[in-house]
């Protein structure tokens, strides 16, 4: 009889630890629900470029926030691809020089994403048609 009492009151005590360890963890679980919701979460965002048929990037300029990204999409027939870098002035037009940042190579359709992590002021081009004048600036604040 003693042993079986002995045993019910572990079985009491155990049932009380467990009881109180979930109710813990529920309280655990509702506090960083608040903390996650009081504290503001990064809000990043894509922007469309688009690589159209007339050689252009649409919009030429585009200003987005720190860690948002940029997605070039080929909306024309033609095919496109876009580099980071100037384009500068030579003997025998514009010409892109890269910079290394990124490369799509050579797109016929679909997109190319880039994300951009630090500020400042990031020139790219189309390395086939950048002689026609197809440039243009990403500025991340
Ligand atoms: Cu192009």
């Amino acid at each position: 009889m003693k042993k079986n009492i002995i045993l019910l009151n572990i079985a009491i005590i155990l049932t009380i630890f467990s009881f109180s360890g979930c109710s813990k963890a529920n309280q655990t679980d509702s506090s960083s629900d608040s903390n996650s919701s009081t504290t503001p979460l990064p809000q990043t965002k894509t922007h469309i470029v688009e690589m159209t048929g007339d050689y252009e990037f649409v919009p030429s300029k585009l200003t987005i926030k720190r860690g948002d990204s940029v997605k070039w999409v080929v909306t024309g027939n033609k095919p496109h691809e876009v580099a980071s870098g100037k384009a500068i002035k030579t003997e025998d037009g514009m010409e892109g020089v890269p910079d290394g940042l990124w490369d799509s190579g050579k797109m016929a359709s679909g997109s190319f994403t880039y994300t951009f992590h630090t500020t400042g002021t990031f020139p790219y081009y189309c390395d086939s048609h950048a002689d026609q004048g197809m440039t243009g600036t990403i500025t991340v604040e």
